[in-house]
């Protein structure tokens, strides 16, 4: 709202700048208070969002997508423990687009990632946007930053790619990986083409499987045959994985997964497609942060209490329709002084 920060107390303001040092200095409950902030969407979040914009940019965002049960879980949980060994801090952020009804995916990460609970170098968070103010895409994207912000070398960030929210999710993201299974013909039509074209890297994850090979081949010819994205000239590549086995010996392409994940990182630093990616991404910041002010505005009574009642009231009577109506918030809006 116009006028909100300067309005805000000065012991405010020293407050929210310890807790941005605090966690800029990698304190975890500073970081699990900002993202529980950051999830129910609140007012105060844009200012902790400035303070904290300059420490982010520095760390390795990995976004991993694809349908339920495809093994994106077990593969974060192998990637952990080969940047753990690598010395880097991790971060995790899995995102949960179902109600907050529905704990039951959530559990069964908490208890997959227990192994890593006791290791200070792995943070891991659940995102759901509870609050009625706050998408699930713009509260994930400040979780990715205060993660960044933390210090964690590696942030990864685990949606499924089911709809709109979870693509806007991606765009997060340097490298994407999209993880598919042998037999899932019908879901990879099923998608979206807008979460295949974002991916860099395909995972045909559970290749022990019957059909693996088979699978393979057609993704390679599908992918042969793919033109260019708007976003890279890289061309996307199958790594073919096994996440989870009976016994940990079973496990298998991960290490290329990493080096898959390398050659993106080393492609975009000198291909330029990094600077493109990067503008995709503050695009799609700034249409986020906007949507979530203009969802912000509309929940708050359109401008000023009562301004909403009154539009209704004017529509029903006839004396006004719906688009002038819009036209003259705008109106006022853009006639508004804003201090912040
Ligand atoms: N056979 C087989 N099962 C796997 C593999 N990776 C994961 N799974 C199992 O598939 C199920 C779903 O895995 P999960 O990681 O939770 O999938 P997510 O929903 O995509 O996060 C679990 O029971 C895993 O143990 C794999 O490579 N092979
Ligand atoms: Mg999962």
């Amino acid at each position: 709202m116009p006028g909100k920060e300067s309005s805000m107390p000065k012991d405010d303001v020293a407050c929210r700048a310890e807790m941005v040092e605090r966690l800029i200095n990698g304190d975890v409950r500073t970081a699990a208070r900002l993202i529980t902030m950051a999830e129910n969407g609140l007012a105060d979040m844009n200012g902790f969002m400035k303070q904290i914009y300059p420490h982010t940019g520095k760390g390795l965002v990995i976004g991993i997508t694809g349908p339920g049960g495809a093994g994106k879980s077990s593969l974060v949980d192998q990637l952990i423990g080969k940047y753990r060994k690598l010395g880097r801090k991790v971060g995790v952020v899995a995102v949960d687009p179902s109600s907050p009804f529905s704990g039951g995916a959530l559990l069964g990460d908490r208890i997959r990632f227990k192994r890593h609970s006791v290791d200070e170098g792995v943070y891991v968070r659940s995102v759901a946007a509870r609050g009625h103010l706050g998408g699930l895409a713009k509260a994930t994207t400040d979780v990715v930053k205060i993660m960044e912000a933390m210090g964690n070398h590696v942030v990864m960030v685990e949606t499924l790619g089911v709809g709109q929210d979870e693509i806007d999710v991606m765009h997060v993201a340097q490298t994407c990986l999209l993880v598919l299974t042998p037999g899932m013909g019908d879901e990879i039509q099923a998608m979206k083409s807008g979460i295949m074209e974002i991916a860099d890297i395909i995972v045909l994850n559970k290749f022990d499987l019957e059909g693996a090979e088979v699978c393979l081949r057609n993704l390679e010819a599908t992918l042969g045959h793919r033109v260019y994205t708007e976003r890279s000239q890289w061309l996307p590549r199958v790594v073919p994985t096994i996440a989870s086995g009976i016994r940990d010996q079973t496990i298998t392409g991960i290490d290329d997964l990493v080096h898959a994940i390398e050659a993106h990182q080393a492609y975009l630093d000198k291909s330029g497609d990094k600077k493109k990616i990067l503008e995709k991404r503050i695009e799609h910041e700034l249409t986020l942060i906007l949507k979530n002010e203009v969802e912000k505005l509309c929940s708050a009574g359109l401008c000023s209490a009562g301004k909403k009642q009154y539009y209704i009231n004017a529509i029903i009577e006839k004396e006004m329709d719906p688009y002038t109506a819009v036209q003259q918030v705008l109106a006022f809006l853009a006639g508004t002084e804003r201090t912040e």
